[in-house]
């Protein structure tokens, strides 16, 4: 028998990576869809696997498409993918992205407790939960959150609600609390996609200048395909626990912008970058570094691809990205 997982946020960056990897394994993977005049298939696409996903509309602020849904196919996992999960627009929409990211997670853990609790659940948590908090400049299970954003609010709440779930009633729940990780098909918003599609753009001289906010904050980047792995891992435990998942080295943005110029053979970067204080926020989380001693640990976990290594993935796929589209 295959088994069988529903994937939410199945047409984002992580969702894909996931969804290729379960395939790999085997399972039948349900992804969640809402609805779309047109749905963007094109970073399933890009892995190959558009056509091997069973796509299941519903919405996670729509709790009686999710019990029905969960009702339907008892998924053996549900992988919690979905968010609004771009924290520059979370003030601006604090409601929506509180309505997906907070009561979205409660309505999906409510489906599972009446109709399948023995399906376990992951729930994509995060380091923006942790903000300004920090012991000796690291991050790890035991450093109390400080979020500092609507979005790592919300992200709070759905932290302690899987918690809650699996101490009150049993359910296989557990967090995935992960630093932040980038692909080929990271959402063009982020700032390192943002950063090689634009180092891509001016070396293919389609554009001459790259507008970006704060250079200062510090983030420990890791690469989304192996962060996938991670997720896997955390439901394959023998009991549902929290776990971080990081590289554990820190750069900061200015780093991330000279290492994707250099990528691209160009190195007075200070020529093509300005400063737009439309892209700073209200509120800044400063410096990101996990402890993954526990994940290694316990999960025999640890990420493959090194920094540089990822800057150039990216840069060589968006410079690809545009030479195969102007031909
Ligand atoms: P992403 O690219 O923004 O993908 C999020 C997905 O959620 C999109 O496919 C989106 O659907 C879907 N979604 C949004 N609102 C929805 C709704 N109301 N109902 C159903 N689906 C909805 O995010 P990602 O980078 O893959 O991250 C995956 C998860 O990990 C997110 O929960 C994120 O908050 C969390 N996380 C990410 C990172 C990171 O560095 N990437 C780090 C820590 C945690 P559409 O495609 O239809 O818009
Ligand atoms: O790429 P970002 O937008 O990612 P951020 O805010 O760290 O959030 C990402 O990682 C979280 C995990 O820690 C996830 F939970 C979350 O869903 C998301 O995937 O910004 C990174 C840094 C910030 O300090 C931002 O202020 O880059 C700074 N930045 C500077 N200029 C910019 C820009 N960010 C963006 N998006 N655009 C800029 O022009």
């Amino acid at each position: 028998m295959k088994k069988t997982a529903l994937v939410t946020g199945i047409l984002g960056q992580d969702g894909p990576y996931l969804a290729k990897l379960l395939l790999e394994k085997g399972y039948k993977v349900y992804g969640l869809l809402r609805r779309y005049s047109t749905p963007g298939f094109g970073n399933l696409e890009y892995l190959g696997i558009e056509h091997d996903v069973d796509y299941i509309e519903g919405d996670m602020t729509d709790e009686s498409s999710l019990l029905s849904i969960i009702k339907n196919t008892r998924p053996q996992e549900v992988y919690n993918l979905a968010a609004q999960s771009f924290v520059g627009s979370s003030w601006e929409q604090a409601k929506l992205t509180t309505e997906v990211n907070s009561l979205g997670v409660l309505h999906l853990l409510n489906a599972i407790k009446y109709f399948s609790p023995t399906s376990r659940f992951y729930q994509a948590s995060t380091s923006e939960m942790f903000g300004l908090s920090h012991e000796n400049g690291i991050q790890d299970e035991n450093t109390p959150f400080h979020p500092r954003s609507p979005y790592g609010v919300s992200k709070v709440y759905a932290y302690w609600m899987t918690v809650n779930f699996r101490e009150s009633y049993n359910i296989f729940a557990s967090n995935g609390i992960l630093f932040n990780h980038e692909s080929p098909i990271r959402g063009i918003q982020f700032v390192t996609r943002k950063i090689t599609d634009g180092v891509a753009r001016i070396k293919l001289g389609l554009q001459n200048e790259l507008r970006l906010g704060n250079l200062d904050p510090q983030r420990d980047w890791g690469f989304a395909g192996d962060y996938v792995e991670a997720m896997h891992l955390i439901l394959q435990a023998d009991t549902p626990d929290d776990y971080v998942i990081a590289t554990g080295e820190t750069h900061t943005v200015q780093e991330f912008v000279e290492k994707a110029f250099a990528a691209a053979g160009i190195l007075d970067w200070k020529k093509y970058v300005q400063t737009d204080p439309r892209f700073q926020r209200p509120a800044e989380v400063p410096m990101l570094k996990g402890r993954i001693d526990k994940a290694v640990k316990q999960l025999g976990w640890k990420p493959k691809v090194s920094f540089d290594e990822l800057i150039t993935m990216m840069v060589k796929a968006d410079i690809e990205r545009l030479e195969k589209k102007a031909r």
